[in-house]
């Protein structure tokens, strides 16, 4: 019986592979960035989500810049560092770059209740809640199916909210460009040991609720050590989505990556144009990739 079961499993995850390698080409056509959050239920994505949507798109309950209370007051109090004084730079190019605010949008996936999709849409994206029943993760043909007539060149973000799980989401790309595991203080220093699976699929680590380690006498530096164990160089973030103390970077690492993925995007465009003279264009390209995917059993 294991080996049939298995030969399933292979099939099932080879034709969401396929589909998720056409979201990607269709995510890239539109110089779009696409980032799937997964944790544990109760992380704090929805939270995180919440904050960041409303800070790419200009402002509003994610403004964090005003939220950092001891920079502030050494601010005022005329004691500023040179770490405050880059702070203030980043502040002002941000605040200059939030005036073209961004485009957003998110989808969520939950096992019951449209709760999350609520949540995220107070900050003013468009937001879809995918209802997965009893699955414990997303698979690419629930996005497929959430973002079928959403026009994707209107939006520059498309953020995916997993099912809260720490095993099942692992194996299932979804087309995103990054997939980031959200780590939440009060979920104990030993986490990534503990599921070294989803975080070596990771591109990225938020570490949140650090507004609590005080309380709750987190050991933030042994985490740390231990999600290096696992994931050597792994970009780390460390914030609260409570009080807004470290989101300036994370949207930092965002936008930079946006602007990355259209550079790359542009540069390749490019060269397809140019290679059009040799009959293998950008569009006998994606038609071939297209085709391929979909001919995959
Ligand atoms: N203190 C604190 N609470 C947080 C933070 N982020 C989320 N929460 C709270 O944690 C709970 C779970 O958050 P939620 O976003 O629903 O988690 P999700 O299940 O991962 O989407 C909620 O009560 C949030 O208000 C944080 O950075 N600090
Ligand atoms: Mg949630």
């Amino acid at each position: 019986m294991q080996p049939r079961i298995l030969e399933l499993r292979t099939n099932i995850l080879k034709k969401n592979d396929a589909l998720a390698r056409q979201l990607r080409i269709q995510f890239a056509h539109r110089g779009l960035l696409v980032i799937n959050v997964v944790s544990a239920p109760g992380s704090g994505k929805t939270e995180l989500l919440t904050r960041t949507l409303a800070l790419l798109n200009g402002g509003g309950p994610g403004d964090s810049m005003s939220s950092f209370a001891p920079r502030k007051q050494r601010l005022v109090a005329g004691q500023m560092t040179d770490e405050d004084a880059t702070f203030a730079e980043r502040k002002a190019t941000m605040l200059a770059e939030r005036k073209a605010a961004y485009r957003t949008a998110a989808i969520v996936g939950d096992l019951a209740t449209d709760n999350d999709a609520r949540r995220l849409a107070a900050s003013g994206s468009p937001t879809r809640q995918i209802l997965t029943g009893t699955m414990c993760h997303l698979e690419a043909d629930m996005v497929a199916g959430a973002l079928a007539d959403w026009n994707l060149s209107e939006f520059d973000f498309l953020f995916i909210e997993n099912v809260g799980n720490l095993v099942c989401p692992t194996s299932w790309d979804l087309g995103e460009d990054l997939r980031v595991l959200l780590c939440a203080a009060t979920e104990g220093e030993d986490k990534p040991l503990k599921y070294p699976t989803l975080i070596n699929s990771a591109d990225a680590v938020v570490v949140s609720k650090l507004d609590l380690v005080a309380a709750i006498e987190f050991d933030v530096a042994l985490l740390l050590r231990n999600i290096e164990r696992v994931r050597p160089g792994v970009p780390v973030f460390q914030l609260s989505a409570k009080t807004g103390e470290g989101l300036e970077e994370w949207i930092d690492y965002l936008t930079t990556r946006l602007k990355e993925k259209r550079a790359l995007q542009g540069s390749r465009s490019r060269r397809d144009r140019d290679s059009e003279v040799g009959g293998q264009g950008r569009a006998s390209v994606v038609r071939a990739a297209l085709e391929t995917a979909a001919s995959e059993p």
